[in-house]
């Protein structure tokens, strides 16, 4: 039993140590996104890059986009560069998920369920997908050098967490700008604190099937 009882014990020690580290050195950044009109701005992605160019040497984290209903869900995301994407159909009737996207051209052949491998994006950009059956099915994925972003709330707001305490550029991007490519910057120092940022995006006005849960 001994062993087993020392183990448990230094994997706490581990993990609180880990904890305190990451506590006393982590900033994060709030970004407020809004429209030309003043309104809040939905799932507008958000993210920072460092200055100096240091970026953590981790796996890419994965993502999951959902097919449920004849939608995409989220129709939004955002991974960092190298990530793999699973595409589960949710739903009882075949999808063929596609994109001609220069980051990463793919199709996933007429299937149910999930795709017995993911999507690696390894290049970074905007990935815009669809289905071959479902014209109506939309789904943006933008691919970003960096481990550090987030999507805007309801209310237009997005916390980007965990950050080194150091200056960055902070970016936004929304499917509906006029201009689909715009990334407006703002620098933010999060040295000695917390940072913010706002941005004011150009947008055109929503379409009818971008609504969730749109007839087919
Ligand atoms: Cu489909």
């Amino acid at each position: 039993m001994k062993p087993l009882i020392c183990m448990r014990s230094c994997a706490v020690f581990v993990a609180g140590f880990g904890f305190a580290i990451t506590f006393a050195h982590a900033a994060s950044v709030r970004v407020h996104v809004v429209d030309q009109a003043g309104a809040a701005v939905q799932d507008a992605v958000v993210y920072a890059l460092p200055v100096n160019g240091k970026l953590p040497a981790t796996k890419p984290a994965g993502a999951v986009i959902d097919q449920v209903k004849r939608q995409f869900v989220p129709m939004v995301s955002v991974v960092r560069t190298g990530a793999a994407v699973s595409f589960p159909n949710k739903d009882n009737i075949e999808h063929d998920v596609y994109s001609f996207s220069p980051p990463k051209r793919f199709e996933l052949n007429l299937y149910h369920g999930i795709p017995a491998n993911p999507v690696v994006f390894d290049k970074a950009g905007l990935v815009v997908m669809g289905c071959n059956i479902h014209d109506a099915m939309v789904a943006y994925l933008l691919i970003v050098d960096t481990p550090w972003f987030a999507k805007t709330d309801a209310n237009g707001m997005a916390t980007i967490d965990n950050l080194p305490a150091d200056s960055y550029t902070v970016i936004a991007w929304h499917f509906r700008q006029s201009d689909p490519n715009a990334q407006p910057t703002r620098k933010v120092s999060a040295v000695g604190g917390d940072g913010s940022a706002t941005f004011a995006l150009k947008l055109k006005p929503a379409e009818q099937d971008e609504q969730p849960n749109a007839a087919p």
